[in-house]
């Protein structure tokens, strides 16, 4: 077990809409001025999706990468991963446009298909600010989040062979970790593995202490000390679940991708504040915050001087 614990954080994802949180960043400048503040709390990756600045809807261009990846390079020696899962209704040739263009030291990586469904949010909200969300939501009850193993293969091969990626494996199942070692006995990938069990979406696997417990034995038998694990957990689930994984040796993820709050009932006014408390409680359990540095060499990345932007 490393003392070292990388904070991950994402900034803001395409699950949440602007009518959740007017502190939910959209525009290029926004989401930079959120990654840097996280990153100057103490997140080592930044988990980045973009956004289409006018209506925050998610977006798969790669000029609204662009318009905030260089801003926080420039800022900042944090790991800029890039989301290969962008959003569920976007084709996989969309979603690896941005970084096939960008070439980032880390991508995600959706290690199955499954469903993603938001619709429970939809019914939370009444004044919608754009058209656009209400039917975004209701509609996944519909959904598939396609990862094929011919998908996963094609990230593994464009991002990670081709273009020297690393990834943050999303791992939303036990089902997932096999893929993983599926694509690992086949040599497609090589350790050390970060991998990210991902609990409490409509889909996946539930947000209950058993299930981290039991990903962890199954990663475990499946990868031995060949990788490391971070968590997430959506929902007011995020800080309880980051807490236990702290605890007991992994990682942790925080941001607004996958939590709007800070505490019961109050919205997070920025990423950074959620950085900054799970910051305090994983240094109280005694373990140390790891510098941009130390994630690279523990991650095994490429560095950022070679990547495309
Ligand atoms: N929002 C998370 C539950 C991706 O970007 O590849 C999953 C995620 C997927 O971050
Ligand atoms: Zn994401």
């Amino acid at each position: 077990m490393t003392n070292k614990i990388i904070i991950t954080c994402a900034v803001t994802g395409s699950i949440h809409t602007p009518t959740m949180s007017p502190h939910l960043p959209v525009t290029g400048s926004q989401i930079a001025e959120q990654a840097i503040g996280a990153a100057e709390a103490g997140a080592a990756i930044l988990h980045l999706h973009a956004r289409d600045p006018e209506t925050g809807k998610p977006s798969a261009s790669s000029d609204d990468f662009m318009s905030f990846l260089p801003v926080i390079k420039q800022a900042s020696d944090a790991v800029l991963n890039i989301s290969t899962g962008g959003s569920a209704v976007m084709s996989l040739e969309e979603r690896l446009a941005a970084p096939i263009a960008a070439e980032p030291e880390m991508c995600s990586l959706n290690m199955g298909t499954m469903n993603f469904a938001l619709y429970p949010l939809a019914s939370r909200y009444q004044d919608w600010k754009h058209d656009w969300e209400q039917p975004f939501l209701e509609n996944s009850d519909d959904l598939v989040f396609k990862n094929t193993p011919r998908d996963i293969a094609t990230v593994l091969t464009k991002l990670g062979q081709e273009r020297g990626a690393r990834f943050e494996f999303e791992c939303y199942d036990v089902s997932h970790l096999y893929m993983l070692r599926h694509f690992a006995d086949r040599g497609l990938v090589k350790a050390p593995f970060f991998i990210q069990f991902v609990f409490g979406v409509l889909g996946g696997i539930g947000a209950d202490p058993e299930n981290l417990q039991h990903m962890k034995r199954i990663a475990d038998k499946l990868f031995g000390d060949e990788y490391m694990f971070s968590v997430l957990a959506a929902g007011r689930q995020q800080i309880p679940f980051a807490t236990m994984a702290a605890a007991m040796g992994g990682h942790v993820r925080v941001g607004l991708e996958d939590s709007l709050f800070i505490d019961r009932g109050k919205l997070a006014r920025s990423n950074a504040e959620q950085v900054i408390k799970i910051r305090e409680i994983v240094e109280r359990l005694g373990r140390d915050v790891a510098e941009p540095v130390q994630a690279r060499e523990m991650l095994g990345l490429k560095g950022a001087d070679r990547t495309a932007f």
